[in-house]
């Protein structure tokens, strides 16, 4: 946990606060001694579950990225030093079937977001979430931050344009914006379609007698996964630096999604080739195949390196999804 004595009072923004990365960020940021402002859209029913234990301490505001208004009255009422712009339309299968609003929010919304910033509050700092997912088919490997961007889904496209966005706002406008480009990262708060998540939260249920297989897509598939807290260090890190820039964030190792299963279900003491199921209606149109990431520029420049293994942040997982699970049925 890195420790500052600079940041007492500081004022920070964050869009998608009610995500997992939100509330690890949101943790992290009120333990520096910030306070803290979250973008929250209205729903009819609120999902404020991974900062109901932040609820008194952070100042929530009405805004949506879909309304340009709605963003500058956030902002100025805010009135920032920093803004973390999370929010975004985040699961890739979603891509395909709402792939305009995916647009709308993953790509043009980092605009309106620029722009609030632009308007309002142009000195402070500004991180946009990108995604190892602009790498795509890949082009070289281990992917770092000069590997040329080849998007394989509607999200993935409109993570390049929000990338490129921040990048030119910075040389248009002399913004301090920099761009995380994070590889897969988890957490027991990650959401449950997520295939991390989905294989530890079914393996738990299977262990418990509440469901009998667990369906999945592509298990070839491979992935450079990390915990969530500790990449969200890695962008307040992005921030403190004097010059902004763009960082790939990620773990350097790559795993399948077989190797998820056989990790969460022997941690439980289960075959998971016993549970799983191939179901091809899970098979993406357009996959991305393999993901590994060279940290090294972020470790060179932010003093940076994740701390949480992959057996350990599997195993995480499932400890957690037991004892909610186990607490549940009491
Ligand atoms: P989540 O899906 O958990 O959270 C997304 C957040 O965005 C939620 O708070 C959601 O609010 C909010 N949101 C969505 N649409 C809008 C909108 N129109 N207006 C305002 N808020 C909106 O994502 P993560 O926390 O996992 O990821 C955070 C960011 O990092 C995302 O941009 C994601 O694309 C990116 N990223 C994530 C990686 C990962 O592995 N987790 C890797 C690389 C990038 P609500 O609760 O109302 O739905
Ligand atoms: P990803 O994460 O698409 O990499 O995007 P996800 O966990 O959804 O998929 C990872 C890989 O697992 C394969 N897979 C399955 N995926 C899901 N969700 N469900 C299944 O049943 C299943 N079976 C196999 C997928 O085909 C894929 O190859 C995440 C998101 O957080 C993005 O917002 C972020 O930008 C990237 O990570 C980096």
């Amino acid at each position: 946990m890195p420790v500052s004595n600079n940041t007492e009072g500081r004022r920070a923004l964050i869009t998608g606060i009610t995500g997992q990365d939100g509330s690890y960020l949101a943790e992290l940021l009120l333990e520096l001694g910030y306070e803290v402002f979250g973008v929250v859209r209205r729903a009819s029913t609120e999902r404020f579950e991974r900062i109901d234990h932040l609820r008194d301490r952070v100042n929530l505001l009405h805004a949506d990225l879909l309304d340009q208004s709605s963003l500058n009255r956030a902002f100025a009422e805010a009135a920032p030093v920093e803004v973390y712009n999370l929010a975004a339309q985040s699961f890739v299968p979603t891509s395909w079937s709402e792939p305009v609003l995916t647009a709308q929010f993953t790509g043009m919304g980092v605009t309106r977001v620029l722009e609030a910033l632009r308007q309002t509050c142009p000195e402070a700092r500004f991180y946009q979430a990108s995604s190892s997912e602009m790498f795509g088919k890949v082009q070289e490997s281990p992917q770092k931050e000069s590997t040329p961007f080849y998007p394989r889904s509607p999200y993935g496209v409109a993570k390049v344009y929000g990338h490129w966005i921040t990048v030119n706002y910075r040389e248009s406008y002399d913004l301090y914006a920099c761009s995380g480009i994070l590889f897969n990262h988890e957490s027991p708060r990650r959401g449950l379609e997520f295939v991390t998540r989905k294989i530890t939260h079914t393996a738990a249920r299977i262990k418990l007698g509440l469901a009998s297989e667990l369906r999945l897509g592509n298990l070839d598939a491979r992935r450079d996964w990390g915990f969530a807290g500790d990449y969200v260090r890695a962008m307040w890190l992005m921030l403190q630096s004097d010059e902004p820039d763009d960082y790939v964030i990620a773990t350097g190792e790559t795993h399948s999604v077989r190797e998820c299963c056989e990790v969460a279900f022997a941690h439980l003491g289960l075959d998971w080739q016993d549970f799983v199921k191939t179901d091809d209606k899970l098979l993406r149109p357009a996959e991305v195949e393999f993901l590994m990431g060279d940290y090294s520029k972020a470790k060179r420049q932010l003093k940076w390196e994740p701390e949480v293994s992959f057996n350990s942040l599997i195993e995480m997982m499932v400890d957690s999804d037991l004892a909610s699970l186990t607490e549940r049925r009491r």
